[in-house]
């Protein structure tokens, strides 16, 4: 049973023509997201630019070709306001990418200024209910502009993709345990998608039962597992000379799937704190996460930290704090 209780979904993608954009409508379509029985509204949405509108296009074709049977109704936007009319799911993956000689805040304040108009096209014209994904970077603090642009939505409407750096995690783990990816549970990476994420494996569990740091080498987390997580990406730029595209939607998917149906085990989502663990309100944090109701997300209560991982933490929340801090001026 889906977690949306429609028999037709409304789900808005921007950033369409983009690399990630490419990747995931069709993953979208292809029904495993919200079940086969359910249909599905596709609005795509890029800028309003002559190239890309052509592009627009051009992938709205192949959706069509593709025949899905998921697909009710495909439509094109150039702006928010319509692409995120009545809403139920929203992928905000459309962002500026990082120029020659720009700085992190001159990054933070270009891409800003994108989510402060997507957040209030989403309070405008979304579903109240609407899941909120953010992708484009830096997503935790896109995803707190947004939600602070958008007043008449509820907050846990909005959420930062932190589930690629959880499943490269989980994939790392696996391969060194030499067990499947679905053998390990309760692992989280705490923080923003950045290098100062804080990947946990102190609570995980190979097969449900045996902790899994007794059966490996602490060095081997701290020195290989948590550096080749928050490096991962640009590890692949290096050999793809591309940023992560297939893996990035692959994870968007996993992320709204789990949200929409609910999760077995753990898994991680940014979402905005309500103090949880001592994070300040409202930043919006990589935490332990489950989902049930179709939509609640519940934080993992009562981990213990070890004095390590707190130390951690701490550096992700002040890189959070400090993001905040360039933004103020942009938030309504
Ligand atoms: P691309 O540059 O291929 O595509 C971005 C697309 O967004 C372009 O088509 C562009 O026209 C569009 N766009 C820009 N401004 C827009 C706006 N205001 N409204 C609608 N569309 C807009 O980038 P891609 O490789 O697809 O990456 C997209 C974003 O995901 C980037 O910010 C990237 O850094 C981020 N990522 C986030 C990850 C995460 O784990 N949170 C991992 C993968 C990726 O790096």
């Amino acid at each position: 049973m889906s977690g949306i209780d429609k028999k037709i979904v409304t789900v808005s993608v921007t950033g369409a023509t983009g690399h990630i954009g490419y990747a995931i409508l069709f993953r979208i379509l292809s029904g495993n997201l919200f079940g086969k029985d359910i249909k599905v509204n596709l609005q795509i949405i890029d800028i309003n630019d002559e190239k890309i509108k052509a592009a627009l296009s051009g992938v709205a074709m192949e959706i069509e070709d593709s025949a899905f049977p998921a697909l009710n109704n495909l439509s094109i936007h150039t702006d928010p306001t319509s692409g995120f009319n009545r809403a139920d799911v929203a992928f905000l993956i459309g962002a500026r990418p990082r120029g020659p000689g720009m700085e992190r805040k001159d990054l933070l304040l270009a891409n800003g200024k994108i989510f402060v108009a997507q957040g209030k096209a989403l309070n405008e014209s979304a579903s109240r209910d609407v899941k909120v994904l953010v992708v484009g970077n830096p997503a935790n603090t896109n995803a707190y502009i947004a939600m602070k642009s958008a007043p008449d939505l509820k907050k846990r409407n909005f959420s930062a993709m932190m589930r690629l750096d959880h499943n490269r995690a989980v994939a790392q783990l696996s391969k060194k345990l030499r067990c499947s990816v679905d053998k390990i549970s309760q692992i989280c990476v705490w923080g923003n998608h950045s290098p100062t994420m804080v990947v946990d494996v102190n609570n995980a569990l190979l097969n449900e039962s045996k902790r899994v740091i007794d059966q490996l080498d602490p060095d081997w987390i701290s020195e290989n597992l948590m550096p080749n997580v928050a490096k991962r990406g640009a590890a692949i730029i290096k050999q793809r000379g591309l940023s992560s595209a297939a893996s990035a939607a692959s994870a968007a998917v996993d992320h709204m799937h789990d949200w929409v149906n609910g999760t077995q085990s753990w898994t991680t989502m940014g979402i905005p704190s309500y103090g949880e663990y001592g994070i300040p309100e409202d930043l919006v944090f990589g935490f332990p996460t489950t989902c049930h109701n179709g939509g609640d997300i519940s934080v993992v209560n009562n981990l213990v930290l070890d004095k390590a991982i707190k130390e951690k933490i701490k550096l992700s929340v002040d890189e959070l704090i400090q993001e905040k801090e360039n933004v103020a001026d942009l938030i309504p």
